[in-house]
């Protein structure tokens, strides 16, 4: 027999009583935690509801199988209220990170053929290994300033950096001029509004924003501000390529970037490509860095594990004589590693939709239209998914064991990442050109936590010494 949908354990009754216990537990920060802790107490299937937004929370892979077979044509996620309230405030177009039906499926299908698709690797690489190689020459310039042949850091700003600077030369075909020792105020102006737009962002998703801009909120003025950063800066980028475009008519001789691309292409008008690339350019910030910067940190803490990675990249390296596209197919530890980052340390807490049709999980029956939500913190670290969870084992992705709806970092099907080709490809070619030049230790025993702002992010700096080799 299968239970019905109010039989599913929870506490989902009284939303504003949950709301304050969130609270009280500091919540907005340890959403990842307090999922981790309700799979827990209930089981694999839980019902909740928090503030103003009702879900079914689960953590199987099999279980993830059913809920995506009923995302439909359409798959939609969790809304956002702050990201579409300050479009509608300030009269922008959604981007396809915000848009949903039809007029979502149109656009992506475009952008699909410019951003993600196999075809366009080749574009991107050599725009990403110049960046990669300037990241190293500017380390190596950090290591010689510090006079002592190594250099003890927090990374993150300059891991802000190198995905700006990584994304926006393939979205521009330009260099923004990042990895240099000056460098533009405003471009350092929109990585702190990055920062600050997801920090902004978590408590709304609890209290509608509506309200609190009513009552003049600070974390709402604060989102504004974020938000009208970003945009201005990613104005100024798509202007300027607009104008050059412009100027020189005719096909260009080399690959011209996403955005000249699609402006070619004339499929899409120019304000929802504007509005696509402006998300493509702040969601390609922090999301790519801090999965570096935690993979750096599982190196330094795996030292035999560098070592490992170090000589799969040598021989790749000699296998494919050094064309970086051919040796993008022999790293598949690297590969391994990257994901075994994001089980651990996943961007995204959990991946969403809102089915559309009936389902059965667990053996209960959720009816069609309900937000579902796979846990995916919870789910990297359930010893019934991975067998020894806490270990950091990049190779488990190599073995014949199944990986069947395991691997969602990037969310999936047709409304996963749009940029995860972007990301992976910068990540790998960072990881390639790290390990072939410097050795990263840490201090021992020092442990790191996630935080939620939206995203995940570490609790505290994450300090790592380099080494040329
Ligand atoms: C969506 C993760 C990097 C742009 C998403 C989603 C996840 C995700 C989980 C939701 C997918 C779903 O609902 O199935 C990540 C991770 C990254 C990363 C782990 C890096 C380690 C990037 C980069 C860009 C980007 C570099 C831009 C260049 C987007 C966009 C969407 C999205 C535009 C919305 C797509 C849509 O709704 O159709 N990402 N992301 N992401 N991401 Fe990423
Ligand atoms: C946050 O409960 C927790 O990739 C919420 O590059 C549910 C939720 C909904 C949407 C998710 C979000 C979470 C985390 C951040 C994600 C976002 C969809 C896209 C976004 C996963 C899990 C991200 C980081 C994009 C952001 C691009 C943007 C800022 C222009």
């Amino acid at each position: 027999m299968v239970r019905p949908f109010s039989e599913i354990p929870g506490l989902w009754k009284n939303g504003a009583a949950n709301l304050y216990n969130f609270w009280k537990l500091d919540g907005f920060k340890n959403l990842h935690r307090i999922m981790l802790q309700n799979f827990n107490t209930f089981g694999p299937i839980y019902r909740e509801k928090v503030g103003y937004y009702e879900s079914v929370n689960i953590i199987n892979p099999e279980d993830a199988a059913i809920l995506f077979k009923a995302e439909g044509n359409y798959p939609k996620r969790l809304k956002v209220e702050a990201w579409t309230s300050y479009r509608d405030y300030r009269n922008r177009k959604y981007g396809v990170l915000l848009k949903n039906g039809e007029d979502w499926r149109s656009n992506r299908v475009i952008l699909n053929k410019e951003v993600i698709s196999p075809k366009v690797l080749g574009n991107f690489v050599p725009l990403l290994e110049e960046v990669g190689q300037d990241f190293v020459a500017r380390v190596h310039k950090k290591i010689t300033r510090t006079g002592q042949n190594k250099w003890t850091t927090d990374l993150s700003q300059e891991l802000f950096k190198y995905a700006l600077e990584s994304v926006s030369s393939v979205l521009y075909g330009e260099r923004l001029g990042l990895m240099l020792d000056y460098i533009d105020p405003e471009a350092q102006h929109f990585i702190n509004c990055i920062t600050v737009m997801f920090k902004t962002t978590s408590p709304m998703l609890y209290i509608p924003p509506a309200l609190l801009r009513k009552v003049g909120a600070k974390v709402w003025r604060d989102h504004v501000e974020a938000w009208d950063g970003i945009f201005n800066q990613a104005d100024r980028c798509i202007h300027n390529i607009y104008r050059q475009l412009r100027l020189e008519a005719g096909t260009p001789k080399k690959y011209p970037g996403v955005l000249a691309s699609l402006l070619m292409l004339d499929k899409l008008s120019i304000e929802d490509i504007k509005a696509s690339i402006t998300e493509l350019m702040a969601g390609g910030v922090d999301t790519t860095s801090i999965t570096l910067l935690w993979t750096l940190y599982e190196l330094a803490r795996h030292p035999n594990l560098q070592e490992e990675l170090r000589a799969e990249v040598a021989a790749a390296r000699a296998e494919s004589q050094g064309d970086m596209l051919e040796m993008l197919k022999h790293i598949p530890l690297v590969k391994g590693a990257l994901k075994e980052t994001l089980r651990l340390h996943p961007v995204a807490v959990s991946l969403q939709r809102y089915i559309t049709e009936d389902i059965i999980i667990q053996n209960y029956h959720i009816p069609a239209g309900t937000l579902v939500q796979l846990g995916l913190y919870a789910m990297g670290r359930d010893p019934k998914v991975f067998p020894r969870p806490e270990q950091y084992q990049p190779s488990r992705w190599l073995r014949t064991e199944t990986h069947y709806f395991r691997s969602l970092g990037f969310g999936f099907g047709p409304r996963q990442c749009l940029g995860r080709r972007i990301a992976e490809t910068e990540m790998q070619i960072f990881l390639i050109h790290m390990l072939e030049n410097f050795r990263v230790e840490k201090e021992r025993h020092v442990e790191v936590q996630s935080t939620f702002e939206l995203i995940l992010l570490p609790e505290k700096p994450i300090i790592l010494t380099l080494k040329p080799l």
